[in-house]
């Protein structure tokens, strides 16, 4: 009541002095899509997960209106940070997306983010930084995967005397390579796997190959290959024939992605299993992005939703998938 009567005072102080009320404060405007600027910056264009992950975005933009500036770093981590300050420093960008090669080395242009009002929204793969200094989070559960990928393994070495396993690993530093090997490690001891190599191929098919070269050359008492993505383990398996072995059977293989070359990789025998790992995330990244601009508060993880495949339904699943 107190509040209400002094109000009404200084409404009619106002109005006497100035002839006029009090403007109402403007009401922020609701931005829509067509309103919506994202920045957008991508690993850079490794493999098929990464294509299905970048075509998604453009597409979806495309539908929904959105003004997407993408930028493909290259796979460089210095072009992420200097691109990062870029859209920090574009009037028009209303939203950053970042897809991060590595987990540290953003708290300082995150900040700087935050001090210019930018809003920040994660794909693929997390950092480490403080939540409060992006929206959210929009990606998969590695670990969760590489544990899945641990228990199929076992599954596939039941029996087998010996369980030497080698590890082909993703980009060094990657929240992705290092969740996958951290999950897999932790369930690995329970059919008593040993990892005996580990070493990263940067997510590709002629890398994976090179490394599995060199080991085979070393030794064959390996009885399975953990390949943290679709291409190095298709690299590995095309090793493995060329040592006058037959991968998945000598050597068992799984990877992870279940891109359609898995499944090709799959049906031709190569590889075992895959563990999808979901690049759409467009769509949710823009609906995150928008509501986030909005003012809207977000669930700081946004887990994706994965499966795992098998090659004795590879042929009847391929024709159904979308990336
Ligand atoms: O597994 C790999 C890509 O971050 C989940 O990056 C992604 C990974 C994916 O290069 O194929």
């Amino acid at each position: 009541m107190k509040k209400l009567v002094l109000l009404v005072a200084v409404a009619i102080v106002m109005v006497s002095i100035f002839g006029c009320a009090p403007k109402a404060p403007p009401t922020p405007t609701t931005l829509t899509y067509k309103d919506l600027t994202v920045g957008f910056i991508q690993t850079g264009s490794e493999g098929g997960w990464r294509a299905a992950n970048t075509a998604s975005f453009k597409e979806t933009a495309t539908q929904l209106g959105v003004n997407l500036k993408f930028y493909d770093a290259q796979n460089k981590l210095e072009n992420q940070l200097s691109a990062f300050r870029n859209f920090i420093a574009d009037k028009e960008v209303d939203v950053i997306v970042l897809a991060a090669l590595e987990t540290t080395g953003w708290d300082e242009v995150l900040k700087e983010a935050k001090d210019a009002g930018k809003v920040v929204v994660l794909e693929d793969r997390r950092i480490d930084a403080s939540e409060d200094l992006y929206a959210t989070y929009i990606g998969s559960d590695f670990a969760e995967e590489g544990r899945k990928g641990a228990i199929e393994m076992c599954k596939l070495l039941e029996g087998s005397e010996k369980k030497n396993v080698v590890e082909l690993v993703g980009n060094v530093g990657s929240s992705a390579a290092k969740d996958r090997g951290q999950g897999f490690r932790e369930k690995m001891g329970e059919c008593g796997i040993q990892i005996v190599k580990s070493q990263t191929a940067n997510w590709d098919a002629t890398e994976g190959k090179t490394v599995m070269e060199a080991w085979l050359n070393e030794s064959t008492d390996y009885q399975g290959v953990f390949a943290q993505n679709d291409e190095m383990g298709l690299g590995a398996a095309q090793a493995i024939k060329e040592a006058g072995l037959t991968p998945g059977t000598d050597i068992k293989i799984i990877t992870f992605d279940a891109t359609a070359g898995a499944f090709k990789g799959m049906i031709a025998g190569d590889i075992n299993v895959t563990i999808e790992c979901n690049p759409l995330l467009a769509s949710q990244v823009f609906e995150a992005a928008l509501k986030a601009a909005n003012g809207e508060s977000l669930p700081k993880w946004v887990v994706s939703q994965e499966g795992v495949f098998y090659a004795k339904d590879a042929e009847t699943i391929l024709p159904t998938r979308k990336y």
